[in-house]
Parts: C-alpha cells; structure tokens; sequence
C-alpha cells in the first residue's frame, strides 16, 4: 500500500541498527538488558531522528525566506500519541515494524508506552492540534504556543459509577518527544507597582520573576518536507529563591516556600471546559505563556528585521479563544514601555498582528476577570487596559453621541458590584480579525454576543468552519477504510485532499463495495468489543448498531436526553414492544470538570442505566450500554472507526461547532443531531436524506422561552416520557426533579422528537444495504471537514500568509 508521503528511504537494517545504537548511547544498555522503557525510548529517537533532519532544512528556509509566521497562542493542546503519528509521518512505519521484529520486540507492547500528552480538555484544544498539522502538511510557517503543564487532563476512573479524578503525570518516564533548551528561557514579572516616565509611558517594577522555561516537540507535515515546532512553556523559579537561611534553621518547607509559588504557575491545566473559574492562578498561566511566547516572538523577528514597522507584515498572532487575550495588553506594554515607541503607532502594530477565535456562546464561558485582582497582579497591564478602554469608548460616543447604553455594552470594563475586565471586548477592540467556528454560530456571534461590536465594525468578524485531520482521525484512527479508500481512489492523494472523498459517491452504488465497507466497520466493531471486554468487563455484540456519544459531559450537550431514551427502549424491550428496536451497544465517552455536580450526577446516572440495562437478560440481547472511562484521543481512535451512529444532540445555539461530529460523518457514521454548531453544515453536505434530523432549531428555542416553557406540560402529555423521567426519580430524585421544573437545555421539549428520531434509525439499520449506502455517502461527502480547508480558509480571510516550500 503506498501513500503520498516522505518515504525515508532507510532500510529496516539501517533502522534497526540505528535504534541499537541508541539503546547503547542514549539509554546506555544492550538489547539483552533494556528493559521496555529503554526500548521504547530508543525506538522514539529512531523515529524522531528521521524528522529533525526535515526541522533543521525548514528553520533553514523560513530563515532565508523571512516569511509572514503564524504564531498560534492556546493555553490548551490535546496532541494524541506522538509514536504513531510520528512513524507514518516520517515514512518508517514499515521499515520499523519489520525492524523491531527482527530484533524481538513487540511493536504493539512499545506502542503501549507511548503517553498522550494530555494538555487540553475537549474539542478547543484538539481543534489547536489539528489546525497545526495542518499548517505543516500545507507548509505554512508556523509556531504553535502553550504551557508545559506537568500535569495534563486528569485520568477518569469510575467507583460505583462515580467519576473518580486521578493526577496524569504524563512525562513520569521522561517524554522522548520533546527537546528542552534552558538557555533560552524568559523572565516573566508579576505584582509590583508602576513609576512614571515620561507622557503615557511608565515603568512596571514587578514584585516576583518567574523563569519560564521553553522545550518543543516536532509537528510534522504529511507528504511534504515541512516540520514545525509548538514550543511549550514550563514555570522554574530563580535560583536565588531557594532559602538557605530558613533551610540552615531546619525550616525545610520554608525553605521551598517560593520555588514551589513559582513552579505551581505551570504545575496543571485546568480542568475546566467551556466554563469560566476566574483563580488568580489561572490568569497567572494567562499571562505566563503570552509574556514567553511575546518574548520568543520579538526574539525570532528581529533574527532577520530591525523596523518596528514591519513587525505586523511579518508577525500574525492567532488567539485561541480569550485564553491568551492579555498579549494584546503586554506587546502594548513592551512597545510603548520598553521599546518607546509612541500610542498609536503601538496600536497600529498591535491591533494589526492580533486575530481571534472565540467558541462559544455561552455566557459562562465568557472570561472576565475582576479589576481588582489584574490591579494587584498585573498592574501595568491594568492602566494600559483602562487606556485601550478610554481611547476605544471615544471612538464609540462620536460614533453613538449621547448613548450610554452603548458605551456600558461595548465597555472593555464591565461595571457593577465589582468592575471587570471583560477579555472579549479586549480580544475585539485589539484584534484586525475575529472568528466563529462554524457558519451558524457566527451568525449568532454577530446576533448577539458581539452584536454592537459586529454593528461598529462589520469587516472584521469572519466564519471559519473547523476541520479535523484526516491524517490523524482517518488514516491512524482507521488503517482499514484508509486502505480501502486508497483502493478504491487509485492512491493516497485524499489524505492531503480529502474533496477527493467525492470520487467515493459511485462506489455507493456498487453492492461489493458496500460489502467491503461493512466489512471494516464489522472488524473496527469487533475490535472496539475486545477492548471493552478488557477494560469494563461488558460484552458487546459485533453486529449491533454501534451509537456513540463522546464529549466532554455538559448539560447543554445533553447526555441526560441520550440516557432518557436508553431507559424509553428499556421499557419497551421489558414489555415486549421490539417492533422498533433493533439491537444497539450504547457507547459513552466524556470527562466532567471535577467540580460540576450536575454533570457528575447525570455521568453516575448512565452508568447506573448501563449496569441495570447489562444486567437484564431479557433486554442484553438487544440492548448493551457501555461507558469507557478516560475518553482521551487514543480512546476516539478506537471508537470513532467503529460508529455507526454519531450523537450531536446538544440544544440548538449552545454547541459553537463541535468536531466529533466531523469526524464520526468523516468515518461513515451517520449523525443524529439537532440544528446546532456544525451539524448544521454537516447536513447540508451529506444530504438531509443521509442526517436524523430533530428538534428544536434556534428560532423555536427562543420562541418557547418567550411563551415560557413549561417542562411539566410535556410530562404530563406523554405516557412513555413520564414512565422514563419516573423511572429517573427512582435513581436521582435530583435530577429528575429539575428536569420537571426546570430543564435549562429543554430535555423534555425535544424529547418526542428524539425519540421518534431513533425509530427511524432503527427502521434504517434493518436495511444494511441502503445503511451503507447512506454511511458511505457521508465519508464521500465531507472532505469540508478537513483542518486543511480550515487553514485554506484561515490563509485567505484572516492570515494572508503564503507557503514557504522546503526542499527536499
Ligand atoms: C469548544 C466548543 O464548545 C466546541 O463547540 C468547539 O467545537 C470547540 O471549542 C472547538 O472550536 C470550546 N472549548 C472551550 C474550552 C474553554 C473555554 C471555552 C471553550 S469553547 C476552556
């Protein structure tokens, strides 16, 4: 099988000798004595080595060229497991495996070892590594920025059904992967006051310095010779922090007392998805990473430019979300402050170097941070805000004379109880360009959120749809209908291309295609089943409809309807009703933020369902339910192959985008959705023949808040939905009560729809023939879905950059 990648040209001796020579000079054993470690870590040099040659001809070249850079700023990355990736992109995945089998090893027990460097939380930080394997595979100088946590996303474990959070030291046996350069760390300040210096210049004299530390690990291009890097930072205290005098007084902990302040700043990301917390030390990261990754930037500018002037044409900054948003604050700061450069002309620069992604619609997602606290941390940062603000509110009061209102909306500064700074209207006024992330959220951006802002400046507010790397979801997640695919399309060219995929549409048709493709999806199923045996102990059925729902657990996504219809078929298969049943293994992926208790609660309830559903014999031949705890990358490799039916189920207007629903369509699974985030485009591109559609849509949420929704009408109207929400008050008195008299997300409104819904997938399924037809035009149909056309799109709107090309 071959694709259109870099073919290393290494034979498996040359391989497998180089890995001895590393398990003899870097890990200083024989193959005799390594243990796995010493093994697996030899064989990630090996393959490491093959894609340091193409980073050192890339930083060549861009030196050369002096390109326009992106340089993408994210306090969260969830890169996936580095050894796979690694191996098809150097092109030694062959030559490897024959290698290690030459020499004894195991290739799947080293695989093993690899460690998924967990350093997001959900679809944010995912859509960050996605869009910077894209970036390299299409050639575009880039830099990705973020924080070395040491600790990454926590481990999910379940006692009696309950989450159960466990720390993920994830570099515990070192990390092969990353390259460490402590001579080239930056100074980062915090606390302390300001003194005047001359006009609207002033001095900030910080009261504490951190170190921050970089080390970056390679993101390569596939097919191409391009290797970027995402340079990621780690907090280290001044060596003068140590305290010999307490430490000569026996006073051991205070001794460390400020190493360990200033370590902790990078000690662990923040378990938080698409909720605000606002901890001093969260906005202490904040400002850790965008002042390393400002300083790293002016640092490789001026390698080869001097002219201010020029910083913007050569510079693009791309926020992801308000999470690094105190950069525009700080660049002010150093231009004006430091460089002496005069207001506006600092403006002009900065205003024109920053572009923003916000994700979301949610008002609790939406960071502010109170005045007070930015004051006594960031003092300097805080008066250029106010600065920003007062320059910015003129421009708004000679465009709306008179209107307070509109100056309280559009205010960087929220008033009230307490004043705080908003980091949106801060990411808007100091950016050229800001981004949705799909067509309708935009839209509602525009409606709502930022409308005023949309109002005041309409050409700087864009959609730029995500896209997921078929490299990573397609490719390595599922080798099998890769292969297939490749087959059938004559060569690998899709992967780097992937509107290729429309050349799939006649093969729809052809009876012994679709025999393949259920084939590999059979297989990708059995393969799910063995390793949920392994891991939960319950037993799937191969052949049943595989329906997945994997995502972080949020009440607006709605888990709570996915389990109020698992219990509707319960019923009816206790009944006897299974005319419209047909068999399913129910699959559930997600983590809760340690702290949100009702989302914890309706996790404890599925898992409650799952046992009650699994123990039933009457109902396992149809029915199995099944939570894999620890959904993480790896583990969407392994069930997004095996899907047949993708829940998108969230209440219309709360999901932004989403992205396992690009990449369950992208795999052949057929979505059940609402009229949300990207299923909405993900609808009109595979057919509304080819989506299960239901629900509410924006306009008719918004409606029936109006008319004052009363949850307890839909009860008492339908007979199987009160046996189901019955049936909840049984295990969560809780949460069926709110559901009752509350039910924020309008569970219940959407209910019937849904489940209605779900009869008709189970009518289709018992057409396999048609099923996969209908399956295989969803792949066919969402090479849109790629991250390459996101980056296209983000090329041509917002970056204007151009690929730099590296000779082979
Ligand atoms: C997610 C959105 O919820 C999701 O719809 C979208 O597909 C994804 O971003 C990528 O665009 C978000 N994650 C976070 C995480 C934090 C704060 C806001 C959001 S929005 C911490």
């Amino acid at each position: 099988m071959t694709y259109a990648t870099t073919h290393s040209g290494t034979t498996p001796g040359d391989f497998g000798r180089e890995l001895l020579s590393n398990l003899y000079y870097q890990r200083g054993t024989t193959l005799e004595s390594a243990s796995a470690q010493d093994a697996y870590h030899s064989l990630a040099l090996t393959v490491r080595n093959r894609l340091v040659d193409r980073y050192i001809r890339t930083a060549a070249a861009h030196y050369q060229e002096n390109p326009r850079f992106i340089y993408y700023l994210s306090a969260e990355y969830m890169l996936g497991r580095q050894l796979d990736q690694n191996l098809l992109y150097s092109g030694t995945q062959e030559c490897a495996h024959s290698a290690l089998a030459a020499l004894g090893l195991s290739g799947d027990e080293l695989d093993a070892l690899d460690v998924e460097p967990g350093l997001g939380n959900g679809g944010l930080g995912r859509l960050a590594a996605c869009l910077l394997d894209a970036m390299a595979t299409q050639d575009i100088p880039a830099v990705g920025y973020g924080i070395r946590y040491d600790y990454g996303i926590f481990q999910q474990e379940f006692q009696d059904g309950a989450q159960v959070e466990h720390p993920d030291d994830w570099t515990f046996y070192g990390n092969p992967w990353e390259f460490h350069a402590s001579d080239d760390q930056q100074k980062v300040g915090f606390y302390g006051h300001t003194e005047a210096l001359d006009g609207v210049r002033r001095k900030w004299v910080p009261g504490e310095i951190v170190l921050g530390e970089p080390s970056h690990m390679l993101v390569p291009g596939y097919g191409t010779t391009t290797v970027n890097i995402i340079r990621l930072w780690k907090a280290r205290a001044s060596p003068q922090s140590f305290n010999l005098s307490h430490f000569g007084a026996g006073q051991y902990g205070e001794a460390v007392e400020e190493i360990v302040r200033s370590e902790n700043i990078s000690k662990v990301l923040y378990p938080d998805d698409s909720t605000e917390l606002g901890r001093e030390l969260r906005l202490k990261q904040q400002h850790f990473l965008v002042t390393c990754a400002l300083r790293d930037i002016v640092r490789r500018f001026r390698l080869c430019n001097s002219d201010w002037d020029h910083f913007a044409d050569k510079v693009v900054i791309q926020l992801n979300d308000t999470h690094p948003v105190m950069a525009i604050a700080e660049l002010m700061r150093m231009l004006v402050d430091e460089e002496g450069l005069d207001w506006d002309r600092a403006w002009s620069i900065t205003r024109r170097t920053f572009a923003y992604t916000c994700h979301t619609l949610l008002p609790e997602a939406l960071e502010t941070w109170p005045v007070e606290l930015m004051r006594r941390l960031l003092p300097r940062h805080l008066e250029i805000i106010f600065l920003i603000n007062h320059l910015f509110l003129q421009e708004v009061a000679d465009r709306y004379p008179g209107d307070d209102a509109k100056l309280r909306e559009l205010s960087i500064i929220a008033e009230g109880a307490e004043q705080r700074v908003r980091m949106a209207h801060l990411a808007v006024v100091g950016s050229s360009a800001v981004n949705g992330v799909a067509e309708l959220h935009s839209r509602l951006l525009a409606a709502t959120t930022l409308h005023g802002f949309a109002n005041l400046w309409p050409g700087r507010f864009h959609n730029v749809t995500n896209g997921v790397s078929p490299r990573r979801f397609v490719r390595l997640a599922n080798p099998r209908l890769a292969e297939l695919i490749t087959e059938r399309l004559g060569d690998g060219g899709w992967l780097t291309d992937l509107d290729q995929l429309s050349r799939l549409e006649p093969a729809a048709a052809d009876p012994e295609f679709r025999r393949r493709w259920r084939e590999v999806k059979r297989l990708n199923r059995e393969d799910l089943a063995e390793q949920t045996l392994a891991t939960t102990g319950v037993v799937l059925d191969p052949d049943a409809l595989c329906d997945v729902m994997i995502k972080r657990f949020h009440e607006y996504k709605r888990q709570l309807l996915r389990v109020l219809h698992v219990v509707t078929l319960y019923h009816r298969i206790r009944r006897g009703e299974v005319a419209d049943v047909v068999p399913r293994s129910i699959v559930f992926g997600g983590k809760a933020a340690p702290g949100y208790y009702v989302a914890k609660r309706i996790m404890k309830l599925a898992n409650r369902v799952a046992e009650v559903v699994n123990a039933d014999p009457a109902v396992s031949p149809y029915l199995k339910m099944v939570f894999l705890p620890d959904y993480n990358v790896s583990r969407a490799q392994l069930i997004i192959p095996a899907a047949d039916l993708s829940e998108q189920i969230s209440l219309a207007g709360k999901e932004a985008s989403g992205t396992s629903n690009m990449k369950l369509a992208l795999n052949g699974a057929l979505t059940i959705g609402t009229l949300d985030g990207a299923n909405v485009e993900i609808r009109d591109r595979v057919g509304g023949e080819n989506f299960f559609l239901f629900g509410l849509d924006t306009a008719e949420v918004a409606a029936l808040r109006g008319r004052g929704y009363r949850p307890r009408d839909h009860y008492e109207r339908d007979a199987e939905l009160r046996e189901v929400v019955d049936a909840v008050a049984g295990w969560d008195g809780e949460l069926a009560d709110d559901l009752m008299h509350r039910d924020e997300y309008l569970t219940l409104a959407d209910f019937r729809a849904y489940v209605d819904c779900q009869d008709r997938v189970a009518r289709a399924w018992r057409d396999p023939e048609d099923w996969t037809r209908m399956s295989i035009l969803n792949t066919a149909r969402s090479g849109f879905f790629s991250a390459d056309r996101t980056v296209r799109d983000y090329c041509r709107d917002i970056w204007h950059v151009t690929p730099v090309y590296v000779p082979r």
